[in-house]
Protein backbone atom coordinates (compact mmCIF):
# COMPACT_ATOMS: atom_id res chain seq x y z
CA UNK A 1 0.00 0.00 0.00
CA UNK A 2 1.13 3.20 -1.27
CA UNK A 3 -0.11 6.46 0.74
CA UNK A 4 0.61 10.08 -0.64
CA UNK A 5 0.37 13.43 0.88
CA UNK A 6 0.13 14.09 4.78
CA UNK A 7 -0.74 10.78 5.68
CA UNK A 8 2.35 9.17 4.09
CA UNK A 9 4.81 8.05 6.53
CA UNK A 10 8.54 8.55 6.04
CA UNK A 11 11.01 5.76 7.32
CA UNK A 12 14.53 7.53 7.77
CA UNK A 13 17.10 4.87 7.44
CA UNK A 14 21.42 5.65 7.64
CA UNK A 15 23.99 3.83 6.26
CA UNK A 16 21.31 3.03 3.09
CA UNK A 17 23.83 2.40 0.34
CA UNK A 18 24.71 -1.37 0.83
CA UNK A 19 24.25 -4.41 3.52
CA UNK A 20 21.57 -4.04 6.56
CA UNK A 21 20.68 -0.19 5.01
CA UNK A 22 19.80 -0.94 1.65
CA UNK A 23 17.94 -3.76 2.60
CA UNK A 24 15.59 -1.96 5.21
CA UNK A 25 15.43 0.88 2.67
CA UNK A 26 14.00 -2.37 0.69
CA UNK A 27 11.48 -4.10 2.73
CA UNK A 28 10.04 -0.65 4.32
CA UNK A 29 9.78 1.13 1.26
CA UNK A 30 7.73 -2.68 0.14
CA UNK A 31 5.63 -1.70 3.18
CA UNK A 32 4.37 1.74 2.14
CA UNK A 33 6.98 3.97 3.97
CA UNK A 34 8.55 6.51 1.53
CA UNK A 35 12.32 6.22 2.04
CA UNK A 36 14.90 8.69 2.86
CA UNK A 37 18.33 6.72 2.20
CA UNK A 38 21.21 8.48 3.56
CA UNK A 39 24.79 7.68 2.84
CA UNK A 40 27.94 8.95 1.86
CA UNK A 41 28.29 6.76 -1.16
CA UNK A 42 25.52 9.44 -3.48
CA UNK A 43 25.48 7.25 -6.76
CA UNK A 44 24.92 3.96 -4.41
CA UNK A 45 21.45 6.43 -2.82
CA UNK A 46 20.45 7.75 -5.63
CA UNK A 47 19.99 4.36 -7.63
CA UNK A 48 18.50 2.84 -4.75
CA UNK A 49 15.71 5.73 -4.14
CA UNK A 50 15.17 5.69 -7.18
CA UNK A 51 14.06 2.10 -7.65
CA UNK A 52 12.03 2.54 -4.31
CA UNK A 53 10.69 5.63 -5.13
CA UNK A 54 12.27 7.08 -2.24
CA UNK A 55 14.16 10.01 -1.36
CA UNK A 56 18.17 10.18 -1.37
CA UNK A 57 20.22 12.19 0.69
CA UNK A 58 23.81 12.23 1.04
CA UNK A 59 25.05 12.37 4.83
CA UNK A 60 27.93 11.72 6.40
CA UNK A 61 26.18 11.21 10.42
CA UNK A 62 29.30 12.39 12.06
CA UNK A 63 28.49 15.94 10.54
CA UNK A 64 26.07 17.85 12.27
CA UNK A 65 25.51 20.14 9.45
CA UNK A 66 25.14 17.59 7.34
CA UNK A 67 22.77 15.08 9.84
CA UNK A 68 20.84 18.98 10.38
CA UNK A 69 20.31 19.33 6.46
CA UNK A 70 19.08 15.98 6.35
CA UNK A 71 16.31 16.77 8.93
CA UNK A 72 16.03 19.88 6.51
CA UNK A 73 15.42 17.20 3.68
CA UNK A 74 12.98 15.43 5.35
CA UNK A 75 10.87 18.57 6.13
CA UNK A 76 10.43 19.10 2.59
CA UNK A 77 9.03 16.05 1.94
CA UNK A 78 4.70 15.37 2.44
CA UNK A 79 4.21 13.27 5.72
CA UNK A 80 5.81 12.37 8.75
CA UNK A 81 8.76 10.86 9.95
CA UNK A 82 7.55 8.03 12.04
CA UNK A 83 10.74 5.61 11.75
CA UNK A 84 14.51 6.06 12.29
CA UNK A 85 16.60 3.43 11.18
CA UNK A 86 20.23 4.50 13.17
CA UNK A 87 22.09 1.89 10.68
CA UNK A 88 25.08 3.75 9.84
CA UNK A 89 28.20 2.81 11.60
CA UNK A 90 31.07 -0.11 11.39
CA UNK A 91 34.35 -1.55 12.69
CA UNK A 92 38.14 -0.92 12.04
CA UNK A 93 40.50 -3.26 12.62
CA UNK A 94 41.43 -6.02 15.19
CA UNK A 95 44.37 -4.99 17.40
CA UNK A 96 45.05 -5.15 21.05
CA UNK A 97 44.53 -2.43 23.29
CA UNK A 98 48.32 -2.04 23.68
CA UNK A 99 48.53 -1.97 20.14
CA UNK A 100 45.63 0.36 19.30
CA UNK A 101 45.34 2.05 16.10
CA UNK A 102 43.99 5.16 17.40
CA UNK A 103 42.47 7.00 14.35
CA UNK A 104 40.38 3.28 14.04
CA UNK A 105 39.07 4.24 17.13
CA UNK A 106 38.08 7.64 16.78
CA UNK A 107 36.35 6.52 13.61
CA UNK A 108 34.49 3.86 15.76
CA UNK A 109 33.46 6.27 17.84
CA UNK A 110 32.20 9.05 15.97
CA UNK A 111 30.38 6.73 13.58
CA UNK A 112 28.72 4.16 15.50
CA UNK A 113 28.15 6.31 18.38
CA UNK A 114 28.00 10.06 17.96
CA UNK A 115 26.48 9.52 14.50
CA UNK A 116 23.54 7.69 16.17
CA UNK A 117 23.12 10.63 18.83
CA UNK A 118 23.65 13.82 16.25
CA UNK A 119 20.70 11.58 14.18
CA UNK A 120 18.69 10.90 16.82
CA UNK A 121 18.45 14.15 18.15
CA UNK A 122 17.94 16.06 14.76
CA UNK A 123 14.65 13.48 14.28
CA UNK A 124 13.22 12.66 17.39
CA UNK A 125 11.42 15.79 17.55
CA UNK A 126 9.89 14.94 14.04
CA UNK A 127 9.18 10.88 15.36
CA UNK A 128 7.32 12.63 18.74
CA UNK A 129 5.49 14.80 16.12
CA UNK A 130 4.35 11.91 13.98
CA UNK A 131 2.57 10.28 16.57
CA UNK A 132 3.59 6.74 16.47
CA UNK A 133 6.98 7.06 15.86
CA UNK A 134 10.11 3.95 16.08
CA UNK A 135 13.80 4.12 16.23
CA UNK A 136 15.43 1.02 15.64
CA UNK A 137 19.17 0.91 16.32
CA UNK A 138 21.15 -1.63 14.44
CA UNK A 139 24.53 -2.28 17.25
CA UNK A 140 25.57 -5.71 17.16
CA UNK A 141 26.53 -8.78 19.53
CA UNK A 142 29.22 -6.59 20.23
CA UNK A 143 27.22 -4.30 22.41
CA UNK A 144 26.34 -7.51 24.79
CA UNK A 145 29.94 -9.30 24.27
CA UNK A 146 33.79 -8.35 24.25
CA UNK A 147 36.50 -10.24 22.75
CA UNK A 148 40.36 -9.94 22.51
CA UNK A 149 41.27 -7.52 19.89
CA UNK A 150 37.43 -5.86 19.87
CA UNK A 151 37.83 -3.37 22.32
CA UNK A 152 37.63 -0.02 19.80
CA UNK A 153 34.22 -1.70 18.66
CA UNK A 154 32.78 -3.46 21.68
CA UNK A 155 33.37 -0.15 23.60
CA UNK A 156 31.81 1.49 20.57
CA UNK A 157 28.57 -0.81 20.45
CA UNK A 158 28.38 -0.92 24.28
CA UNK A 159 27.85 2.89 24.19
CA UNK A 160 25.74 3.27 21.03
CA UNK A 161 22.98 0.35 22.72
CA UNK A 162 23.18 2.37 26.10
CA UNK A 163 22.77 5.70 24.39
CA UNK A 164 19.62 4.01 23.04
CA UNK A 165 18.77 2.03 25.74
CA UNK A 166 18.37 5.29 28.02
CA UNK A 167 16.12 6.72 25.20
CA UNK A 168 13.18 4.02 26.53
CA UNK A 169 13.12 5.76 29.76
CA UNK A 170 13.64 9.60 29.04
CA UNK A 171 10.97 9.51 26.26
CA UNK A 172 8.50 7.22 28.27
CA UNK A 173 5.02 8.75 28.03
CA UNK A 174 5.96 9.80 24.24
CA UNK A 175 4.08 8.08 21.53
CA UNK A 176 7.89 6.40 20.07
CA UNK A 177 8.83 2.82 20.50
CA UNK A 178 12.64 1.74 20.63
CA UNK A 179 14.01 -1.51 19.38
CA UNK A 180 17.64 -2.41 19.52
CA UNK A 181 18.42 -5.19 16.72
CA UNK A 182 22.11 -6.89 17.85
CA UNK A 183 23.11 -8.83 14.66
CA UNK A 184 26.32 -11.32 15.27
CA UNK A 185 27.66 -12.62 11.64
CA UNK A 186 26.00 -10.86 8.83
CA UNK A 187 27.64 -11.21 5.18
CA UNK A 188 27.88 -7.49 4.13
CA UNK A 189 30.82 -4.76 3.27
CA UNK A 190 31.24 -5.15 7.34
CA UNK A 191 34.38 -7.27 6.98
CA UNK A 192 35.88 -6.00 3.99
CA UNK A 193 35.58 -2.67 5.89
CA UNK A 194 36.97 -3.66 9.41
CA UNK A 195 39.88 -5.06 6.83
CA UNK A 196 40.86 -2.47 5.15
CA UNK A 197 39.16 -3.93 1.66
CA UNK A 198 41.35 -7.37 2.24
CA UNK A 199 39.17 -9.74 0.86
CA UNK A 200 40.75 -12.54 1.72
CA UNK A 201 40.82 -11.99 5.51
CA UNK A 202 37.34 -10.63 5.02
CA UNK A 203 35.86 -14.10 3.49
CA UNK A 204 37.94 -15.97 6.06
CA UNK A 205 35.38 -14.61 8.64
CA UNK A 206 32.46 -16.45 7.21
CA UNK A 207 34.55 -19.02 5.90
CA UNK A 208 32.73 -22.57 6.52
CA UNK A 209 29.61 -21.16 8.10
CA UNK A 210 25.94 -19.67 7.00
CA UNK A 211 25.97 -16.41 8.01
CA UNK A 212 23.44 -14.24 7.76
CA UNK A 213 22.12 -11.75 5.16
CA UNK A 214 21.41 -8.13 5.05
CA UNK A 215 17.93 -9.38 3.82
CA UNK A 216 17.45 -11.45 7.21
CA UNK A 217 18.20 -8.19 9.67
CA UNK A 218 15.67 -6.08 7.40
CA UNK A 219 13.18 -8.81 7.09
CA UNK A 220 12.90 -8.43 11.04
CA UNK A 221 13.05 -5.02 11.05
CA UNK A 222 10.22 -4.95 8.99
CA UNK A 223 8.47 -6.90 11.00
CA UNK A 224 9.09 -4.62 14.14
CA UNK A 225 8.19 -1.45 12.38
CA UNK A 226 4.63 -3.31 11.24
CA UNK A 227 3.65 -3.93 14.97
CA UNK A 228 0.86 -1.66 16.63
CA UNK A 229 1.52 1.28 18.47
CA UNK A 230 1.51 -0.36 21.97
CA UNK A 231 3.85 -3.52 20.50
CA UNK A 232 7.87 -2.55 21.65
CA UNK A 233 9.91 -4.91 21.05
CA UNK A 234 12.95 -3.90 22.95
CA UNK A 235 15.97 -5.64 22.41
CA UNK A 236 16.60 -8.58 19.48
CA UNK A 237 19.67 -10.18 19.28
CA UNK A 238 20.06 -12.33 16.09
CA UNK A 239 22.93 -15.06 15.25
CA UNK A 240 23.58 -17.41 12.40
CA UNK A 241 22.22 -20.74 13.65
CA UNK A 242 26.49 -21.80 13.47
CA UNK A 243 27.39 -19.16 15.75
CA UNK A 244 27.41 -18.88 19.72
CA UNK A 245 28.98 -15.91 20.53
CA UNK A 246 31.37 -13.60 18.64
CA UNK A 247 34.33 -15.73 19.33
CA UNK A 248 32.64 -19.22 19.00
CA UNK A 249 31.43 -20.56 15.47
CA UNK A 250 30.95 -23.42 14.21
CA UNK A 251 32.71 -24.84 10.77
CA UNK A 252 32.18 -27.42 8.38
CA UNK A 253 35.76 -26.78 7.58
CA UNK A 254 38.68 -24.83 9.50
CA UNK A 255 39.51 -21.15 8.00
C1 LIG B 1 29.60 -7.80 14.11
C2 LIG B 1 29.22 -9.03 14.79
O1 LIG B 1 29.79 -11.52 15.11
O2 LIG B 1 30.55 -10.45 13.06
O3 LIG B 1 28.82 -6.72 14.48
O4 LIG B 1 31.65 -9.93 15.17
S1 LIG B 1 30.35 -10.29 14.52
Amino acid sequence: MTTSGHDQRIAVVTGASSGIGEATARVLAAQGFHVVAAARRADRIAALADEIGGTAVVTDVTDPDAVAALAEACDRIPGSVSVLVNNAGGAKGLASVEQADLEHWRWMWETNVLGTLHVTRALLPKLVASGDGLVVTVTSIAALEIYDGGAGYTSAKHAQSALHRTLRGELLGKPVRLTEIAPGMVDTEFSLVRFDGDRERADGVYHGLTPLTATDIAEVIGFVASRPPHVDLDQIVIRPRDQASATRAHRVEPR
